[in-house]
């Protein structure tokens, strides 16, 4: 069955998200999730402009074929804006097979490897009591892991660290800021360093050992300061320390490694197997944190997590309010398929979100589910989608204090 037609959809209901929707000749529908979080409109004109004209026309169940042709077909390979493009394109590809088939992605992919797939939950305070409180929250909502991360002392607003919750309140944190120009954060290292094992210290106390706790440092810290943090965290057992260096330096984390036990993710802004052969090979970490949406869809980054299930590393999907709804169905048929599932994030999107992508995943007991409804399980309300319109939003930039662009 050939493809007929595809349309680009950008909407914003709470922020902005890219959709493929490609339609074949006997009307099954696919959606693919393009959505890169303060550049959309680049993979918009990518695909209207350069990839739509070459999807009509094409079979749909040639997944891997056009996967390639869209990957080595250019000349121009890998980055954010081509991946998005791509994984567009394969998630929509996948939606259709599995509606033409009428089976959920994940039984194309393998069946079922487990009964849910553990989520971790965001919280965060400016203060330790105030984390406190947001721990209660996830944990009252059902998360059975939870990542923290937390104010520093003498520092304004840190980057993942939202407004104080009150009991029983909802994580809603935003952290692309609706605006023309990104807003800028300072940061100090040191004072992060004193101030964050003394928090994790704290967590442990109150809520004992055998909670998975996660950790993101954003990218932030020297190979050194990373093994130091590595080290300073052993003693309360993490499930993970996220981006401590900057991930496309892939021999940072040889220094970490070497120097602590510390469970070490990176990945979110990796988007090829290619950016994970040091990584992998050398088994520098344990959880591959890419997202299908960043990584050239169920396709691309199931390339990633084979290559990783080799060495032992395991998954840690991306899964922030920026990948759409569509992009998480696509994680989540990989999570619930691939043996080397490690956890999956899960920032709950808001209500006009799931107004407008209309989803089939559920939540219950901390574990997440695709659901059993044919292909990826999700359904765009036109009408719905076309009431938000596309808002300028970037996440911060980071600078240190004496006003020098630093990495985040
Ligand atoms: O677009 C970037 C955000 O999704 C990212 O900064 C959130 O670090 C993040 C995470 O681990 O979810
Ligand atoms: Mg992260």
């Amino acid at each position: 069955m050939k493809i007929e037609r595809a349309e680009v959809i950008v909407t914003s209901p709470g922020r902005n998200f890219v959709t493929l929707r490609l339609t074949t000749s006997d009307g099954v529908v696919g959606l693919g999730d393009g959505t890169l979080n303060g550049r959309e409109l680049a993979v918009v004109s990518y695909l209207r402009d350069h990839v739509v004209p070459l999807l009509v026309g094409r079979e749909a169940d040639t997944i891997e074929d056009t996967w390639q042709y869209l990957y080595r077909g250019p000349y121009w390979r890998r980055g954010p804006v081509t991946m998005a493009a791509i994984a567009a394109v394969d998630m929509a590809l996948w939606d259709i097979l599995g509606k033409r088939t009428g089976v959920p992605v994940y039984q194309l992919l393998g069946g079922r490897s487990r009964r849910g797939a553990l989520a971790y939950g965001h919280a965060s305070g400016t203060t330790v009591e105030a984390l406190f409180t947001a721990i209660r929250n996830q944990l009252d909502h059902g998360f059975r892991a939870v990542r923290i991360q937390v104010g520093v002392p003498g520092l304004g607003k840190v980057y993942g660290v939202g407004t104080d919750q009150r009991a029983g309140e909802r994580y809603d944190y935003e952290p692309a800021a609706r605006s023309v120009v990104p807003v800028e954060e300072a940061w100090d290292t040191e004072a992060y360093l004193r101030h964050l094992p003394t928090v994790v210290e704290a967590v442990r106390a109150e809520f004992g050992e055998a909670l998975p706790l996660l950790h993101d440092a954003h990218h932030r810290l020297t190979p050194n300061e990373g093994a130091q943090l590595g080290r300073a965290l052993e003693p309360h057992r993490l499930f993970w320390l996220e981006d401590c260096t900057p991930a496309e330096d892939q021999e940072a984390l040889r220094r970490v490694r070497s120097q602590t036990t510390t469970p070490l993710a990176t990945g979110e802004v990796l988007n090829s197997v290619h950016d994970y052969r040091t990584l992998i090979s050398e088994r520098l970490i344990d959880y591959v944190r890419s997202s299908a949406t960043h990584a050239g869809g169920i396709t691309g980054l199931r390339k990633i997590l084979d290559f990783a299930a080799v060495y032992g590393v395991r998954s840690g999907i991306h899964g922030a309010t920026d990948i759409s709804p569509v992009g998480m169905a696509a994680a989540l048929h990989l999570d619930i398929a691939l043996h080397n599932f490690g956890i999956q994030e899960l920032m709950l999107h808001n209500e006009r979100t799931l107004e407008v992508f209309r989803t089939s995943y559920t939540f219950v007991d901390g574990l997440l589910d695709p659901g059993e409804n044919p292909g990826l399980g999700v359904e765009l309300d036109d009408e719905a989608a076309a009431a938000y319109e596309y808002t300028p939003a970037y996440l911060p930039v980071n600078r240190l204090l004496d006003g020098t662009i630093h990495d985040w």
